[in-house]
């Protein structure tokens, strides 16, 4: 096994698990190679909207360019075992990288969200490899919500307005609009039961996409972090329309839409174009 009995229960049930050394230095090299061409050639989903405010942050999502690579990049890391254990999964299929990067000590936190709101996606089967590339401390780490991927699923963060980070993705009423977890932390620290882990390279932080969750700043003690995210699915996915009010995510969401189209409601998350690592 690559995981302990901890931490398949504490993926479970917390949401998210620091696995330490998961990688070795080969395969962390290869992943930080695609992560710098990544920044290097941003793709069609290069997210800019949080650009020459406190909180920017390159993110980018998907490219379809390096889409072979990434594939065959992921074949050769360990994580269609990682999550075959943490799920309970027979089969696992690569969805698609993200990357972060945060650069020059000035990033503020990213907003707190869940993916789910912005990708059409349900399931117990899903999980986000969070590869950081430089040693990070807990404070400056990626922080999750604890158990909130079993919660309510609240409506997305536009990422749009960096003076408040609960502007919502639809604001149409389908969901809760966001908690303003910043400030209810500022107010009372156990006002939320946030995890975090400072890691060093070679570790992966896995964490279910549906959890509240969003990295914190980085500051003159930590001035860089650069983060390649890969997603992974299931036996337990499935297709979960999106609401029709924001015509960027409307049913499908903007990542492999034209995929997305040919699935029902509730129907099997399955496609030709992710591939079966496990
Ligand atoms: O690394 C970050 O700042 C955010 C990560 C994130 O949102 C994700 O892994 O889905």
């Amino acid at each position: 096994m690559l995981t302990t009995q901890a931490q398949r229960e504490a993926f479970r049930t917390d949401g998210a698990v620091l696995v330490e050394n998961c990688l070795d230095p080969a395969q962390l090299a290869r992943c930080y190679e695609a992560f710098k061409w990544n920044v290097a050639n941003p793709g069609p989903y290069h997210f800019r909207s949080l650009d020459g405010t406190s909180l920017q942050t390159h993110i980018d999502n998907a490219n379809p360019v390096v889409k072979d690579k990434l594939d065959a990049l992921v074949a050769t890391l360990p994580f269609g075992k990682v999550f075959q254990e943490l799920w309970g999964s027979e089969h696992v299929w690569y969805f698609a990288e993200e990357v972060f990067a945060k650069e020059g000590g000035r990033s503020g936190r990213g907003p707190w969200h869940q993916d789910t709101a912005n990708l059409p996606w349900a399931g117990r089967h899903w999980g986000n490899a969070w590869i950081t590339f430089q040693a990070i401390p807990k404070k400056n780490s990626l922080e999750i919500v604890r158990g909130s991927h079993l919660g309510i699923q609240y409506d997305g963060a536009s990422f749009s307005n960096a003076d408040d980070p609960t502007d919502p993705l639809y604001g149409d009423g389908t969901f809760p609009r966001l908690p303003h977890i910043d400030k209810d932390l500022a107010a009372d620290p156990n006002a939320w039961d946030v995890l975090s882990w400072s890691v060093t390279p070679g570790d992966v932080v896995f964490l279910h996409p549906r959890s509240l969750h969003g990295g914190a700043a980085v500051d003159a003690g930590c001035p860089t972090r650069h983060t390649l995210v890969l997603r992974f699915f299931g036996d337990d996915a499935t297709f979960r329309a999106l609401p029709m009010s924001n015509p960027r995510y409307a049913r499908n969401g903007p990542l492999f839409s034209e995929e997305m189209a040919k699935l029902d409601e509730g129907q099997a998350f399955r496609s030709p174009v992710f591939r079966q690592i496990a």
